[in-house]
């Protein structure tokens, strides 16, 4: 829980007084000690015939992320964040959920092709004390996934809490030329910014920037560990990428600048390796990269600040907009060890992609994504718009919107019919980036203002960045589960402008 009197002491000195970008309100931590980067154990489940069995429980939890303080949390199995769940491709899996958290929540299985009533979106809601169990077949491709909160209203405080974790879909046939050793040369990294109070509460949506461009934290977790230190012992390591952060984007680089290589995307591998110098991932977006080290290294991940120049927009706002990702961030120390062992080859060709070609497209649809300059009161004015501050006023701007539109729990925005092809268009009005996620599986992207993306967006996609300004299409296949009753979702990744209603749902019929 935030605590109530910190929270105020930060609106009071933060929002008044200062500017965006400017930390008062939170603190500032000395950089100086170093924790060993935390590695989510593993749940592999038990196999019970044909179907691979997890027991997971939402509770609650204390963790200790900064220098003698404790925070209070949330996870899964666990105090912050869930354990790692391994799939295999084409198995059963069952997961029970036990909601201990004292609140209704939910747990979505972000990236996954499964029948809508399995999702774990906003309408299949635990209750307090509830249990719910999740089956369906693993019918991805190997890759990196994960699971959170997608309580409608509720997503980002309880993801910024704690509640998600990674899931890794495994298939042996492509795992065999990569680095596969877990913690050892595979290495998970959920990369979330929070911000902290003084007595080490966590600090959540309590300044007016906060309501317009998404939950920014000042302080970088990675897997729940503070400024933390990675020991490799091979030459060659695989690294698993979740922007797990509720609304902030990196440019990831290292420190020497040294290319590093994508290997897969949100949905899986890509056709061949990807060579990078900044990787750039939105909130909701994975990658796996291949890095090579030296003996005897010590090197930083890092966020590299990319101040915008852009003009057009009045004052304040653009202002905000500007300086959004203008912070460089240190994000993982590495030390490489004297002897490096194993330092297998990189292959030139990872699998190949069957491109969805646009002729097989039987319908397009446009996706406008819009908000508002931000001054008005969501309140309670019309549906959709609902969610309060509960510090005094309503969410500034409640009008976060998709084709003009906020989500309501009983409004259908489209159905698509079973096993056909759509291209998306999707044009971004506002003025700032929205990561686009569609639920039910993984799409193509088409191109980004009439362009080919770029090669590492060639592959899998489930969430696409979309910057201001842009227009692009996807194309995406809608097989395997008619249900007239359960509607998939279609939303922004910065899940304060999915709570605030930049999300829309479609039935598969
Ligand atoms: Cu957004």
């Amino acid at each position: 829980m935030i605590s109530r009197r910190s929270t105020l002491k930060a609106i009071g000195v933060g929002t008044l007084a200062t500017g965006f970008g400017v930390s008062l309100g939170s603190i500032s931590f000395a950089q100086s000690q170093q924790n060993p980067l935390r590695i989510p154990p593993q749940l592999p489940g038990t196999l019970n015939e044909n179907t691979r069995q997890f027991e997971l429980n939402l509770q609650q939890g204390t963790s200790s992320f900064l220098p003698n303080l404790v925070t209070e949390t949330i996870g899964i199995n666990g105090n912050y964040l869930g354990p790692t769940l391994r799939f295999n491709r084409n198995e059963e899996v069952s997961l029970l959920v036990n909601n201990q958290l004292g609140e209704p929540s939910t747990l979505h299985w972000h990236g996954f092709h499964l029948p809508s009533s399995q999702d774990g979106g906003p309408h299949q809601t635990i209750e307090t004390g509830a249990s719910w169990n999740a089956r369906f077949s693993v019918v991805q491709f190997a890759g990196t996934f994960w699971y959170h909160s997608h309580m409608f209203h509720k997503s980002g405080e309880q993801v910024n809490r704690g509640l998600a974790g990674m899931i890794i879909v495994e298939d042996d046939a492509q795992e065999a030329v990569l680095p596969n050793n877990y913690g050892i040369d595979d290495i998970p990294l959920v990369i979330q910014d929070r911000r902290f109070n003084e007595d080490g509460s966590m600090s959540y949506m309590n300044r007016y920037e906060d309501t317009v461009v998404g939950m920014h934290g000042d302080t970088i977790l990675v897997n729940g560990t503070y400024n933390p230190l990675l020991s490799v012992t091979t030459g060659l390591v695989r690294f698993r990428i979740i922007n797990g952060s509720n609304a902030r984007s990196y440019a990831l680089a290292f420190d020497d600048e040294r290319e590093f290589l994508q290997i897969a995307s949100d949905g899986g591998l890509l056709e061949r390796p990807v060579s990078l110098g900044t990787l750039e991932l939105a909130s909701g977006e994975r990658a796996e990269i291949l890095v090579r080290f030296n003996p005897s290294e010590q090197l930083k991940l890092v966020s590299v600040g990319r101040p915008l120049s852009f003009p057009a927009f009045p004052g304040g706002m653009s202002r905000m907009m500007r300086s959004l990702n203008a912070q460089d961030f240190d994000i993982l120390t590495i030390n490489s060890a004297a002897d490096l062992s194993n330092t297998l080859p990189v292959p030139e060709q990872l699998g190949s992609i069957y491109r969805l070609p646009e002729a097989a497209a039987t319908n397009v649809r446009r996706f406008v994504l819009s908000m508002g300059a931000g001054t008005r009161s969501g309140g309670d004015k019309g549906p959709g718009t609902g969610m309060r501050n509960g510090l005094g006023g309503g969410y500034g701007g409640g009008n976060f919107a998709i084709n003009g539109r906020q989500m309501v729990m009983d409004f259908i925005n489209g159905r698509i019919e079973l096993n056909t092809t759509e291209i998306w268009e999707i044009e971004n009005t506002s003025p700032m980036m929205h990561p686009f996620h569609v639920h039910n599986g993984q799409f193509q992207l088409l191109d980004r203002n009439g362009r080919q993306p770029a090669a590492n967006e060639m592959g899998w996609k489930d969430t696409v960045k979309v910057e201001s300004g842009e227009q692009l299409r996807i194309i995406m296949r809608f097989t395997d589960f008619a249900d007239e009753q359960n509607p998939y979702m279609y939303h922004c990744h910065i899940l304060e402008h999915e709570d605030r209603g930049m999300m829309g749902q479609f039935l598969v019929v």
